[in-house]
């Protein structure tokens, strides 16, 4: 027996315009809800009684009139859905899992950004035997900043000076520099206590920790931006002396300036060193190659190398997987997607045509991830 929760709503923008003439353009239907029209200035709040399991599987049919748009659901102040990528323009069904904090009657609220959208139903299901991880937020008990900065990429994890517990790079854009925290393996973390200032420079993007030159400890790798593509800069390389990072940039050979989004340390040649590939942004001037990939000459220095082909896709986003299981890393560029399988010997050779075209068809891709599922010989849904 399905549950059949009261539900009634309204759309703000229509109730501060069309109130005295009746709310004619939301139509509830039990579960389900039709044509509910959000705007990034006008969200819809709507009450629904929360009956049955806490858990609830939603799922929307939107319309998107843009490009793309994210949708983002609240309850009171708690995001229960936070910025639902609508991926394309057009009808789309998306779904997602949300856990009510207790039961009976709440308020919600539909926001969005980047395209108003309309949802066209959205549909709310029980799933009382699947739980939704929970998570507190205990970042400023934990020792770390909460600092009011544009964020790019997300942060590096690793166990930077080795005593057994990972350490963070959190990466910081525009108004912080990024910074290095260490874990005190006691939920805490304590901020690095060196020369910060350093790093306290406009225009930071994404970090990356690789253990260049094989001595046992890691390796950093901050990508800079490009002035928005009018001053291409040079990443900058820190080696690991005992856990103090000392630049070394123009010293191990990188030299080279980009619009710089990210770097990701991979063995490309399989020799048993780690190379490097600075990930950019297309430039005003749509300069090639876009990108940069640095071969590791084994002797403390890189060597940039010219990889024809995936240097000049025009994504800037990556993952690096290793998708047919051969033991040489592969590349998946995406916003717009494109996928590079290694060959081992520092070229790539472009396996797109395996992406299923309802995939092809995304903009806007904003993260990809990769696992081995294998699926239940009795599905559960
Ligand atoms: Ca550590
Ligand atoms: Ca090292
Ligand atoms: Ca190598
Ligand atoms: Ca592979």
């Amino acid at each position: 027996m399905p549950n059949k929760p009261f539900i009634h709503y309204l759309c703000v923008s229509t109730f501060i315009v069309l109130l005295p003439f009746g709310l004619t353009a939301c139509v509830p239907t039990g579960d389900s809800l039709t044509d509910i029209s959000v705007a990034p200035s006008a969200p819809a709040i709507f009450n629904y009684a929360v009956n049955g399991s806490k858990t609830k599987k939603l799922t929307f049919e939107i319309d998107n009139p843009g490009a793309s748009a994210n949708l983002t659901l609240l309850q009171g102040e708690q995001v229960l859905i936070d910025n639902l990528n609508i991926p394309r323009s057009g009808t789309q069904t998306l779904n997602a899992l949300v856990h009510f904090q207790a039961l009976g009657e709440t308020r919600l609220q539909l926001r969005t950004i980047n395209s108003p959208v309309t949802i066209k139903s959205l549909e709310i299901e029980d799933v009382p035997h699947v739980a939704v991880p929970q998570f507190k937020d205990i970042s400023v008990r934990a020792g770390l900043d909460k600092v009011n900065s544009l964020k790019y990429g997300g942060p590096s994890v690793a166990d930077i000076d080795q005593d057994g517990d990972y350490d963070f790079i959190l990466n910081n854009h525009n108004a912080e520099t990024s910074k290095i925290y260490w874990n005190n393996g006691d939920g805490t973390v304590t901020k690095h206590k060196d020369d910060l200032s350093r790093w306290f420079m406009q225009d930071l993007h994404g970090t990356a920790l690789g253990d260049y030159d094989n001595d046992g400890d890691l390796d950093m790798l901050l990508s800079r931006g490009g002035g928005n593509g009018t001053n291409p800069s040079v990443s900058y390389f820190y080696r690991n002396n005992d856990s103090n990072f000392v630049r070394y940039t123009g010293d191990v050979g990188i030299d080279r300036g980009g619009r710089g989004r990210g770097a990701r340390y991979i063995d490309m040649d399989l020799d048993g060193d780690l190379d490097l590939l600075l990930v950019n942004e297309t430039g005003l001037a749509n300069q090639t190659p876009q990108h940069l990939f640095y071969e590791n000459n084994g002797q403390g220095g890189f060597t940039y190398k010219s990889v024809a082909g995936i240097q000049d896709v025009r994504s800037s986003r990556t993952l690096v997987t290793d998708l047919n299981g051969d033991n040489i890393e592969d590349i998946v560029m995406y916003g717009p997607l494109s996928i590079w399988q290694g060959n081992g010997d520092f070229t790539y050779t472009n396996i797109s045509d395996s992406i299923p075209d309802a995939i092809r068809e995304l903009s806007s891709v904003m993260a990809v991830s990769y696992t081995h599922l294998t699926l239940p010989t009795t599905p559960y849904v």
